[in-house]
């Protein structure tokens, strides 16, 4: 019946298929040991005997005792087939599953057979297969590998014409292995086999290419004599191709278990789910003694001995082994509870440094110390959770169980990187065992973690709540192991998943930059992962190519997925269409290590391994903790809905801390009693700090900073002073930068001849004291620089500017890579400043720089989108961390967004930097006109708001706003729409004077012309802002108007200016007020002035409107309407009866 049904509905999934005895088709076997019964898949008429049916899970060729016979029969499903010893009825080891359980042993037509007796549970992909026609390609395949050994040779693949063609060993991988075989019998010709010496021998003897070990084709008339020399001495040795060949297949199988033998890994505790998504065994993996056909080996090849490549560890001391220990000890190494994933790395050395950790026999060991060590944490990772269940069972915690091993896990990495020097570690986690996290690796204090489930608490401070799960953490501690100060914080988080990623990359480098850890020494990054949210989200992707650029590597991330094979309600196989969960690290060449989070030494090992990596290479890699979640999502969603079967197995097993426990008493590492005395220990730490957690009164979220910035603020957290100082400079300084950023290096540099002549029309503008855009934000950087203010400016193609403007990064036309950056020669001990390109993501990159901008208050953070409305890719950062950070997580930060803004005709794609959204989110009341009297008014209305939206009309204005914020004594984002046309346009200057000791940022520039001298003549005042600016002014002036119309811009439109625009107003008393816009009346700043300026006059006239009607997109992709369009506008804001029938 199931297969008439499409596949995805006929079958359940693996997790709701009942065990396989109750099924009735499947191509396993059946709990029996039989062959399946039901249909049969369809067998090509040429492939010979029936294939041997693909084992569920590899079984092991380690014992001709028990070795597997008959057409495979014996070798299925989860069956082992291995110990000589073992009786009926015996628990012993089975390496196909990597673990000691209860297996049962039975004789069967003469064999032992050896039976995995867990309830199988197959999957749904398998399933599916099933009931798919066999495709072409699955028959070649399947004929394939049963093709005899001379036939897979890469003979026929090779050019007949090539004079290796006979020697097909020669090239491709192989020739690696002839290489080292060559170099070892230099050194000893009786160290490679003999078939290998007789072939040197010959070689060294002349034999011309192709003819060392086989009779070559006759290829050209001048070889044969060359070729009779040679065939004599091969034919000494009538073997010699059948040893070459069985040496080249040994070191393809040996290659084949590093590529996929992570493929038959046992990685999930509860055995019923792939972590790869694949139930099928790789062709190549041996899991019956059939399938070395597929190398052309047969059983009576088992017991030869091979010389071993290398680029192989599993020999240890030795260079030799047989074949049946070089499998053993490959799926020793590969194919147990750790699954390595590697060789898709390009880097030989990288590879060898993975290889020698895991194969080498007997590497993975652990003192009776570190085992004991490994279960306290357990101990404590399991029992805080069990305590948060008792004291609050009908709080959501999203707890740790079915994943305790993660505490112990985050332990080992700190504790082996804490080893290697790293003195700060950034972490950045979602909810999933958060609070577990900060209990058990941060250390937060119990109490304070216990007092957040008291909803009685009152807040001491602002910051919305939600602290357990979201908030960050500071901590500096003594690292027990290795007796060091080690730093750990923990970056707030919002809900969405992995968008803190690239937040802790950038605080990450931002820590490293400022300690002058040029190489990630002493600071590193630790990202947690969901299986789902790792696969799923895209910033993963985005975050991990920042991963090796050189403004934006933290030299290496130590990834952890906690990978418990289930996304809220999501089975993996409807949540990712790659194998692993974490295939996207493969882009950046990291190693990835699945394992069982079941078995906690080999989690431990890898975690080790990974941060030895890091220090080593200083590149990402993964550690993929395959578990289970015990609950549901949260501790009050019900699993059984959605994933009934899974459950139920879940139900079944046992705690990880309960088996490791149970395997160190049996070993006697510890015994029952100083378990328990382990357990009843933290059970009373929680317990007290339960009682000192009531005593907590008051909720300071100020306790919960992830990036505490001392000296910045006051020590009860506010700022120093509610003042700013002037943000002008004198003359020399200005005169000092404008020169240097119109210089060119002095020797053997060469610059492009355009480049000449925009630093020539610098340097006049410097002689002529006016600076344009590139120059107010050269003097703007260039003076901070002086006061110590690192700048870091980042974006798409900010270092020559995406409009060609900036040129900050000089190019010798003459020398790759030859570059200067003028800006970092200014002043003798200056602060760094650093500009990049970034990669092409928003998301990513904006992310990175609010992570850097965290860092410290004593930096100006900037990043330039390429179009102001490419910021909308990277909205999670805006609407998550920029615009509520303060006031979710009582962080502020300093970051600016510069966003290129302004309708000129490019169309609806580059045209609006949105500056409605920006304005929507401001917090400040359009109803409500604040107190205008208030000292410091414009100071505290910027120290109440959530950001600062400022759009300049002027260069210098731009310049003084970039200084001030710095100079302001506290941190806000600051979002600057930046005009394209105006970079250039030749009113858009400023003189120096503007910008002297004592000038400010104009937060509203007044209307200074003929208006402004006979105010009551106005017939109307128009609020505009930014370039329109430019187009409004010649208007007037065409119409003769400057009278009758005064401009007043409004500069900074968040927070508003109530006090200057009042005064405007009131300075025309007769006039009417319009506010003008080149944006369509339903974006633009309309909706958010309109209302404010109203407020602002009590509401006593109209603000009319003069701009583009609504719109769907942001501007017209037509040339002239939009020429249209802003005369029509201009019209509207000129003609002084334009608003009369309304009124
Ligand atoms: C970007 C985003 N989309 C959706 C959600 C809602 N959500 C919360 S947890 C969750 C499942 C996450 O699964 P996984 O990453 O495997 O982590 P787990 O909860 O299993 O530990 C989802 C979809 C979210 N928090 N963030």
């Amino acid at each position: 019946m199931a297969a008439q049904l499409p596949a995805h509905s006929a079958l359940p999934s693996s997790r709701e298929r009942p065990p396989e005895g109750n099924r009735t088709r499947t191509r396993h076997s059946s709990p029996g040991g039989h062959p399946a019964s039901g249909p049969q898949r369809p067998r090509p008429p040429t492939a010979g005997p029936r294939p041997t049916p693909r084992p569920r899970r590899r079984c092991s060729v380690t014992s001709g005792h028990a070795r597997a016979a008959g057409a495979g029969l014996l070798l299925q499903g989860r069956d082992c087939v291995l110990t000589p010893h073992a009786g009926a009825g015996s628990r012993v080891w089975c390496p196909g599953v990597g673990c000691r359980r209860l297996i049962r042993v039975e004789p069967s037509r003469g064999q032992t057979v050896v039976r995995d007796v867990r309830t199988r549970m197959f999957h749904l992909r398998t399933c599916a297969a099933k009931l798919r026609p066999l495709t072409a390609s699955q028959t070649v395949k399947t004929f394939s590998q049963n093709r005899p050994a001379a036939a897979r040779t890469l003979g026929q693949i090779r050019c007949f014409t090539s004079p290796v063609a006979a020697e097909p060993f020669l090239s491709g991988t192989s020739s690696n292995y002839v290489e080292e075989m060559y170099y070892a019998w230099l050194e000893n010709p009786k160290s490679v086999h003999k078939s290998w010496d007789i072939f040197f021998r010959n070689t060294n003897a002349g034999a011309p290419p192709g003819t060392a070990y086989q009779s070559p084709l006759p290829l050209s008339p001048g070889s044969l004599s060359a070729m009779a020399r040679a065939q004599p001495l091969v034919e000494a040795q009538p073997n010699v191709d059948k040893l070459v060949e069985d040496h080249l297949a040994v070191q393809s199988l040996i290659r084949a278990y590093q590529i996929r033998g992570h493929h038959v890994a046992q990685l999930d505790p509860l055995g019923i789910l792939d972590a790869d998504l694949d139930s099928s065994v790789p062709a190549d993996i041996i899991s019956s003694t059939d399938k070395l056909g597929f190398y052309g080996l047969d059983e009576s090849d088992l017991d030869k001995v091979f010389h071993l490549p290398t680029t192989t560890f599993i020999g240890g001391q030795e260079s030799a082994l047989p074949l049946r220990e070089i499998i053993r000890r490959l799926e020793m190494a590969y194919c147990q509870h750790i699954g390595v994933e590697f060789m898709f790395i390009n880097d030989l050395e990288q590879c060898q440094w993975i290889r020698q950790k895991f194969e080498t026999p007997g590497i993975m060991q652990f003192t009776n110390e570190e085992k004991r060590t490994l279960l306290a944490r357990l101990v404590r990772s399991t029992r805080f959770e069990d305590f948060l269940q008792r004291k609050w069972s009908s709080e959501k915690r999203f707890g740790l169980e079915g994943c305790e091993v993660l505490i112990p896990a985050l332990k080992t990495i700190i504790d082996k990187s804490s080893e290697n020097g790293v003195d700060y570690v950034i972490m950045g986690m979602p909810h999933r065992g958060r609070l577990n996290v900060l209990a058990n690796v941060i250390r937060k204090e119990l109490e304070q973690i216990f007092c957040q489930f008291d909803s009685k608490l009152e807040a001491a401070d602002e910051g919305s709540g939600d602290v357990k799960y979201h908030l960050g953490m500071y901590h500096r501690r003594i690292n027990r192991v290795t007796d060091r100060n080690i730093t750990l914080s923990l970056v707030a988080n919002p809900s969405h998943l992995e968008a803190a990623d690239p937040v802790v990359m950038g605080k990450t480098k931002a820590e490293q930059f400022y300690c002058g850890d040029t190489e990630g020494k002493k600071v590193m990054s630790i990202l947690l992962h969901g299986d789902a949210a790792f696969a799923g989200q895209g910033i993963v992707y985005e975050t991990f190519h920042l991963s090796d650029l050189p403004s934006y590597t933290t030299h290496g991330t130590v990834h952890v997925v906690v990978n418990n094979q289930i996304g809220f309600t999501t089975d993996p196989r409807m949540a990712r269409s790659s194998p692993y969960p974490t295939d996207v690290a493969r882009v950046v060449n990291a190693p990835i290590f699945h394992v069982n989070s079941d078995d906690p030494e080999a989690v431990m090992y890898v975690c080790k391994v990974a941060a030895e990596w890091r220090s080593t290479f200083h590149k990402d890699v993964v550690v993929d903790l395959v578990c289970y979640r015990r609950n549901g999502h949260n501790e009050m969603d019900e699993p059984m809905f959605t994933q009934p079967l899974m459950y139920k197995q879940i139900r079944k097993q046992k705690p990880v801390l309960q088996k490791y426990a149970e395997l160190l008493v049996s070993q006697g590492v510890v015994n029952q009693p100083e378990y328990e005395e382990e357990i009843s220990k933290y059970d009373k730490i929680c317990e007290e700090a339960f009682t000192r957690s009531k005593d907590e009164k008051i909720l300071h979220i100020k306790h919960w900073l992830d990036s505490p910035w001392p000296g910045f603020f006051t020590l009860d957290g506010q700022p120093r002073s509610m003042t700013c100082p002037s943000t002008g400079l004198t003359e020399d300084i200005l005169t000092h930068i404008g020169n240097v950023a119109s210089s060119v290096p002095v020797e053997n540099f060469t610059i492009h001849g355009g480049l000449s002549r925009i630093l020539k029309t610098r340097g006049e503008m410097v002689k002529n004291r006016t600076v344009d855009w590139a120059l107010a934000e050269y003097m703007a950087f260039g003076s901070l620089l002086k006061e110590g203010i690192h700048i870091r400016l980042s974006g798409q193609d900010v270092e020559r500017g995406t409009f060609s403007h900036r040129h900050h990064v000089l190019h010798d036309q003459n020398v790759d890579k030859k570059t200067c950056i003028p800006m970092n020669h200014l002043w003798p001990n200056q602060a760094p400043y650093t500009v990049c390109n970034s990669s092409l993501s928003e998301y990513g990159v904006l992310g990175f720089e609010l992570g850097f901008a965290m860092a410290s208050p004593n930096a100006l953070v900037l990043w330039e989108a390429q179009f102001g409305d490419f910021h909308n890719t990277a909205q999670c950062i805006i609407d998550q961390f920029i615009c509520p950070g303060q006031a979710k997580w009582v962080r502020q930060n300093g970051i600016v967004l510069l966003l290129p803004h302004g309708m000129e005709g490019m169309g609806p794609e580059h045209s609006s930097a949105r500056p409605e959204r920006f304005l929507q989110m401001c917090n400040d009341d359009p109803d409500v006109l604040p107190n205008l009297e208030e000292a410091n008014f414009d100071i505290n209305q910027l120290y109440d708001c959530n950001w600062v939206v400022v759009n300049c009309s002027t260069p210098g204005n731009f310049f003084h706003v970039l200084r001030r914020q710095i100079l302001l004594p506290f941190r806000k984002p600051l979002i600057i729409f930046t005009p394209k046309s105006l970079l250039r346009h030749p009113e858009a200057r400023t003189s120096f004077d503007e910008m002297l000791s004592g000038t400010h940022f104009q937060r509203v520039i007044p209307e200074d012309g003929l208006a402004a001298q006979n105010p009551e003549n106005v017939k109307r005042l128009l609020f505009c802002t930014g370039k329109v600016y430019y187009d409004l002014t010649r208007e007037r002036k065409a119409r003769g108007m400057a009278e009758q119309v005064a401009i007043t811009r409004i500069e900074q439109l968040s927070p508003f200016p109530f006090d200057l625009l009042l005064r405007e107003v009131q300075k025309y008393p007769n006039a009417e007020l319009a506010w003008c816009q080149e944006e369509h009346k339903n974006q633009g700043y309309y909706d958010y002035v309109k209302p404010r300026l109203r407020t602002t006059i009590s509401r006593a006239k109209p603000v009319w409107y003069a701009g583009r009607d609504p719109a769907a997109a942001p501007a017209t992709g037509n040339k002239k309407t939009h020429l249209t369009e802003l005369q029509r506008l201009l019209d509207t804001a000129f003609d002084l009866d334009a608003f009369k029938n309304f009124s």
